[in-house]
């Protein structure tokens, strides 16, 4: 096989290595221009974030699952990288493509970036404007793409560059000096990549200078409550090192949500919005918020993710106006039975109206987290809490409006998506130490964690050594029913190897489920063990 212009075919394939490598310095070039374009206009204007984004509301159920127990709350991180490659591996390809078939190279490109831009631009918020990131990045990108394709040493192009400034090559302009000519090719794109590395610094540090929202939110002093939370009595926490505390600090607290980056809510724009099915809708500024009567009330928010024995699960104190109220103000009709709470980010969650309008269960707008305002990856400015119910149906963040609807009419993100459209958080109980694998000496151990059956209460936690009987379990105290409750055994522990079972009672008597059920589509039953060996 014999190349063109009679490049031998080794010549040949070395210049398509060159040319994927100009195609991925200049989509490089061209992406990093256009995050420092949409670091100016609104960081979710990145065509990167978009795209991660149509992916995180495509990827079928099972690759979610597989990617959450795989990667856990990484999975985005390797959603990005997987991305990065994809993109490269494309750029690469237009460099090939427009070396040997010029200009199909650059048209490549540019159709992948107009449908990124197309894409951004219908992004849950955009405006027309958020196409804009993408389509300078894409300009920039295939005139880039051209130029440093023109300079692939041995490209039948090539000779035309060698006129242009910067070039330094002698001699016959048909017969480009080798050395000459790689340099040129190496200058230029060494050149291009160190600018993609400016623009991506200067894309940080204009979205650094922008956090705004950071600085709003520090500001802010929280109302005090008109129905303060009762004191958490003492006996909450047993202070057993290693089992998650009765109350979870905002920075150990899990977080779990589809936005690849953080959303960033100004209070002074923010509004929520009370429509659907309602006689009075309404809407209500940051200010009309913090003028209504607040209730604080701790609540344990959980995952329908989260496996046995699991960690997407804490417990926080929340300040905020109960939703019966905001409801009741709004006036649903007759025949509404859900509210979709909708995010700015565009992920939805269908509530049941019951349970929002029970007198009896605190479901609050919350603005508040353990005593400061929510932190921006909690849901700031504004969320939902509802106690008994697993976030994905209930704890929407950074909320904007609420939908008085009809199940029958609309559903939340995760529906669809293979999740239950009803999501009853389920007993369970975990144990935290001894961990698993834990070398232990023959005597006294202590086997202690949580348990929780939010709304309903924890009546009794129970332990089982190697299948023999159920032996009660100490309960600590707890504020309420809508909270877990530590728990802790102390277990004569004999040598050998162990397996260490949990169970839970709740307070209308149910007891634990051994059977074993995975996350989907509505939360994971079974016990928690742990095996230790005893020496
Ligand atoms: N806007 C938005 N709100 C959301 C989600 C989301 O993806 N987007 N995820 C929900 C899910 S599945 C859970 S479990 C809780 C988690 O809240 P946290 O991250 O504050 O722990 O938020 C809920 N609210
Ligand atoms: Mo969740």
């Amino acid at each position: 096989m014999s190349g063109r212009g009679g490049d031998g075919s080794g010549g040949r394939r070395r210049g398509d290595g060159a040319a994927a490598l100009a195609g991925v310095v200049a989509a490089g070039a061209g992406l990093a221009l256009a995050e420092l374009v949409a670091a100016l206009i609104d960081p979710a204007s990145s065509p990167v974030l978009a795209l991660g984004g149509v992916v995180v509301d495509s990827v079928p159920p099972w690759l979610k699952d597989f990617a959450v127990e795989w990667f856990g709350t990484n999975d985005k991180l390797v959603l990005l990288l997987s991305m990065g490659v994809v993109l490269a591996a494309g750029a690469a390809l237009a460099g090939v493509l427009e070396r040997r078939r010029p200009p199909s190279g650059g048209v490549l490109l540019a159709v992948v970036g107009l449908a990124l831009g197309v894409v951004a631009a219908t992004r849950p918020g955009a405006t027309p404007v958020w196409a804009l990131p993408a389509v300078l990045g894409v300009g920039v990108g295939v005139v880039l793409l051209r130029a440093l394709v023109a300079r692939v040493p041995g490209t039948a192009s090539a000779a035309v560059a060698t006129g242009l400034p910067g070039d330094v090559v002698t001699g016959d302009p048909g017969h480009v000096a080798d050395g000459a000519s790689r340099r040129t090719f190496l200058t230029w794109t060494g050149a291009t990549a160190a600018g993609a590395v400016v623009a991506l610094v200067a894309a940080r540090a204009a979205s650094a200078g922008s956090r705004a929202v950071q600085v709003v939110r520090d500001a802010i002093r929280l109302p005090s409550p008109s129905t303060p939370a009762p004191a958490v009595p003492a006996g909450a926490d047993l202070g057993i090192a290693d089992v998650a505390p009765y109350v979870t600090p905002n920075d150990d607290f899990y977080r779990i949500d589809t936005a690849l980056r953080v959303p960033q809510v100004d209070p002074a724009t923010w509004t929520l919005r009370v429509t659907g099915l309602v006689d009075e809708p309404f809407e209500l500024t940051w200010d009309d918020v913090l003028a209504l009567p607040m209730t604080e009330h701790h609540l344990t928010l959980a995952c329908v993710s989260n496996g046995v024995g699991g960690d997407l699960i804490g417990n926080a104190l929340w300040l905020g106006h109960p939703l019966r109220e905001l409801l009741a103000r709004a006036r649903p009709q007759a025949g509404a039975d859900m509210v979709l709470s909708t995010s700015v980010d565009g992920f939805t969650a269908g509530t049941p109206l019951e349970v929002l309008t029970d007198p009896d269960r605190e479901c609050l707008l919350a603005i508040g987290m353990n005593g400061e305002p929510l932190p921006e990856q909690h849901g700031f400015p504004a969320r939902l809490v509802v106690p008994g119910l697993y976030g994905y149906v209930s704890a929407t963040k950074w909320v904007t409006e609420l939908k008085v609807t009809r199940f029958a009419d609309d559903e939340g993100y995760w529906t669809p998506r293979g999740w239950s459209a009803l999501g009853p958080v389920k007993l369970q109980s975990r144990i935290d130490v001894p961990r698993p694998g834990a070398d232990l000496t023959a005597g006294e151990v202590v086997v202690a964690g949580v348990a929780w059956a939010q709304h309903t209460g924890v009546e009794a936690v129970e332990v089982s050594v190697d299948g023999g009987p159920w032996q009660a379990a100490e309960l600590a105290d707890t504020v309420g029913p809508d909270t877990w409750r530590q728990w802790r055994y102390t277990w004569d522990a004999a040598a050998g190897d162990h397996t260490v079972a949990v169970r839970a009672t709740d307070a209308d008597g149910q007891v634990q489920t051994a059977d074993e059920a995975p996350p989907a589509p509505d939360g994971a039953t079974g016990w928690h063990t742990v095996e230790v060996s005893v020496g």
